[in-house]
């Protein structure tokens, strides 16, 4: 027997305990080994039952996703599940950690199936850009019937051993060591001499399914699933378990899992997925380095970053005190905060006792001697210099030796504002998006003298936050809003040129973007962007082109939702179309003596993508990003990019950099200088290659 699945015997139960760290994928040796595993069993005349289990934290968590796109390699997991299935004595599979996709999937073709009350199930292909491509499909609907199988496919979220067992998933939940309770159960399985039953052949639940009910999902899912593939593929797969006999169904999920397969989707979510792994990881850290422990946390500011910030300590359980500058400032914002929980509640996605834990850990003052003793306090104040510079030498006098004392700005210098302070080693960038409670993405930005230990500490409290952090170098925007300047430049000159706000946040809405330039701008709130804008007027050189556009309604006090007006009016969060935008831009047009055009939507992405990938390689040769992919995660995160797309870096290699590198040389002949090529791009284009890895 192969390494990968070791065969002990316990009472008269054979175990079969895959080995293959760190969650057990279902690599080729763990497919050989199981089924060496269960023809040992079959013949061990000691062994009644036989029980899978996981070794170490984990069921199995999945198909070896490092195997995709490689040569196939028998045995393929549907006749590993067949051969669980022709078991002559019942098997059991014991649960713990997590069984996820193909690990589900050999649950399902299990005879039973036993957890512990930590365990969670799913199918979370969906989110790799396939389908449960091993019967679970067609299984999973034959337990929990089709809406729940829906639910579960089509979102990939797991569900914990509780709700399996309640919804028929798993059979037996029982605390204790995981090996043990399947063995208990598998021993009790053959002193009931419960009847083997096959989950292929229980059809009641998939019988006489009124077809309108998969109507209704597609009808449901049309806003979340928009412009993904392998969603729609989840449903037909399980329509099939409905309306064919299992083989039948069988062979259409094998086909669908192939389409899926072959969509550039796939590449694109498992590079996520990858990605999102590498990103916590720093090269050149000391092996031996911690994170300090947080166990209190400290913001300054209540406005609109302050309050989401401490919210996400709250959600940690880690108790956070709000300093503001005035009583009315700190009502406002816990009022802010308040209102956030309430709404969340409102919407079930959180319980009134959850909220009532968060409120509680949340408290406000105006005395900086209240937060000397958190172990970290995050500043959310204006972005103005001189005002963080005041602050943080007011930190360095009364915070405790060795806090992390962090910065939320969007743009300034680190080591200024670390060079305001005595302990400059202790202080570093942490960048949250808005809304704060909810964006993903933690960007941590390294000052040149950020100690190892407060690099480890904010990238540890990421993952606490349940955040995805990334660390960036320090320059002017960091790796997001440095690309991200590119981006909005273009896309008020796409104005000027011919274009509407609806039209371009339209045609980027179409390629993915969770929001267009203008609707993201409204919401963000103009001012921030205007303050960084006046902050650098002087350092604009006078022949490059600058659009006022954006300024100008700031003049006129639209700081966007904020303000109920922006690019857009509002009525509560519904943007629509304002005359006042459209004759400031017509002015603005008409100064600068640029004929207008009609633009196409093709045109509007790649003025505004484009400099994304040409800045982005211009990050990665100074080093600003470790690697590409954390410029991928960075977007995809943080900015709304679309996952299917894998990002702004990854995206551009699936187009060829070459073709990008043509377009972009197109840009710079008529648009000029804003649009030199980077040489990295240039290097990689012309040798053929895509970004260097690692
Ligand atoms: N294949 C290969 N490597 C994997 C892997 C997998 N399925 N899952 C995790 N890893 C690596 C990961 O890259 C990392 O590596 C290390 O394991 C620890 O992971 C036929 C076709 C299980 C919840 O989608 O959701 O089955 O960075 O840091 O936070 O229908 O990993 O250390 O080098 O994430 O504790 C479906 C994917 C596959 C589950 C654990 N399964 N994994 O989370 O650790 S498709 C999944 C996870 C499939 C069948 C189809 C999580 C986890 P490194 P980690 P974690
Ligand atoms: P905001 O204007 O909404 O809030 C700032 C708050 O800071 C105000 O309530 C103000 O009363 C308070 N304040 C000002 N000076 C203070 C002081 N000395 N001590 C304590 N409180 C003080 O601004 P915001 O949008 O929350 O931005 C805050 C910081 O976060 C800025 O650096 C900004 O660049 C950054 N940021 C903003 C966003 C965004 O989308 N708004 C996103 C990421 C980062």
């Amino acid at each position: 027997m192969t390494e990968a699945v070791l065969y002990s015997l316990s009472g008269n139960v054979a175990v079969l305990t895959v080995n293959n760290p760190p969650v057990n994928a279902l690599g080729q040796a763990v497919r050989q080994g199981l089924i060496e595993g269960l023809t040992r069993a079959n013949a061990d005349t000691a062994a009644q039952a036989i029980v899978i289990v996981g070794g170490g934290r984990t069921f199995i968590a999945g198909a070896d996703i490092r195997e995709f796109g490689k040569p196939p390699q028998a045995p393929d997991l549907n006749s590993v599940l067949s051969a669980i299935e022709a078991s002559a004595k019942p098997v059991v599979a014991a649960i713990h950690g997590t069984a996820l996709g193909g690990g589900l999937e050999v649950a399902l073709a299990c005879h039973w199936r036993a957890a512990v009350p930590s365990a969670q199930v799913g199918l979370p292909e969906v989110k790799l850009g396939i389908l449960p491509g091993a019967g679970g499909t067609q299984r999973l609907p034959r337990l929990v019937g089709p809406q729940m199988a829906l639910e579960m496919i089509t979102s990939g979220n797991p569900i914990p051993a509780k709700k399996a067992l309640d919804v028929g998933v798993v059979d037996h939940v029982a605390d204790g060591d995981v090996t043990a309770v399947g063995v208990a159960f598998a021993a009790q399985v053959v002193a009931e001499k419960r009847p083997v039953s096959l989950v292929s052949q229980r059809n009641e639940k998939v019988s006489n399914v009124d077809p309108a009910l998969f109507e209704a999902f597609r009808k449901g899912m049309e806003k979340k699933a928009k412009g993904f593939f392998s969603p729609w593929r989840c449903v037909d797969a399980v329509e099939a378990a409905c309306t064919l006999p299992f083989a039948e169904g069988l062979q259409r999920e094998r086909e669908l899992f192939m389409q899926c397969m072959q969509s550039p989707q796939r590449a694109a979510q498992i590079h996520a997925f990858f990605a999102e792994r590498e990103a916590g990881k720093i090269p050149g850290l000391p092996a031996d380095v911690k994170p300090k422990a947080i166990k209190s946390a400290a913001v300054l500011g209540a406005g609109t970053m302050g309050g989401g910030i401490a919210m996400n300590f709250a959600n940690a359980g880690i108790p956070v005190k709000i300093l503001e500058v005035s009583q009315e400032a700190l009502a406002r914002g816990l009022g802010v905060i308040e209102k956030n929980y309430a709404t969340s509640v409102q919407r079930g996605s959180m319980k009134q006792e959850a909220m009532d834990r968060a409120m509680k850990l949340i408290s406000g003052t105006q005395r900086y001697e209240d937060i000397g003793d958190a172990d970290i306090v995050v500043e959310a104040v204006f972005e103005e210099m001189g005002v963080k510079k005041e602050v943080f030498k007011k930190l360095d006098t009364i915070m405790k030796p060795g806090a992390v004392l962090a910065t939320n700005t969007s743009t300034l210098d680190i080591d200024e504002i670390a060079a305001s302070t005595k302990r400059p080693q202790d202080v570093i960038g942490t960048h949250f998006f808005s809304p704060a409670n909810v964006m993903k993405l933690l960007e941590n930005v390294r000052g040149k003298a950020s100690s190892p230990e407060t690099i480890a500490t904010v990238m540890q409290l990421g993952k606490t936050l349940r955040k995805v952090p990334v660390l960036a170098g320090n320059c002017d925007g960091f790796i997001g809003n440095r690309m991200l300047a590119g981006y909005l430049r273009e896309a008020n000159f796409l104005l000027e040129e011919g274009a509407s706000p609806a039209q371009v946040d339209n045609a980027l809405e179409a390629f993915g973007l969770a929001m267009g330039p203008f609707r993201m701008s409204d919401l963000a709130g103009l001012d921030v962007g205007w303050r960084i804008r006046k902050g650098k007027a002087h350092l604009r050189p006078k022949d490059e082109r600058y659009s006022p556009v954006a300024d100008r309604l700031c003049e006129q006090g639209r700081f966007g939702q904020k303000t109920g007006a922006g690019f857009y009016k509002y009525e509560g969060r519904n943007a629509t179309p304002d005359p006042v935008v459209e004759e400031i831009i017509l002015a603005s047009a008409k100064e600068q003596g640029i004929q207008r055009r009609s633009i196409s939507d093709e045109e509007i992405v790649q003025r505004c993508m484009y400099p994304l990938v040409n800045e982005g390689a211009l990050i990665l040769e100074e080093g600003i990003a470790i690697r590409s992919s954390d410029i991928d995660i960075t977007y995809l995160f943080g900015y709304g990019f679309p996952v299917y797309r894998g990002g702004p870096m990854f995206w551009a290699e699936q187009i060829g950099l070459d073709k990008v590198l043509a377009t972009i040389r197109e840009f710079h002949k008529v648009h000029g200088k804003a649009w030199t090529p980077a040489p990295l791009l240039v290097r990689c284009a012309e040798a053929g290659t895509g970004w260097p890895k690692g």
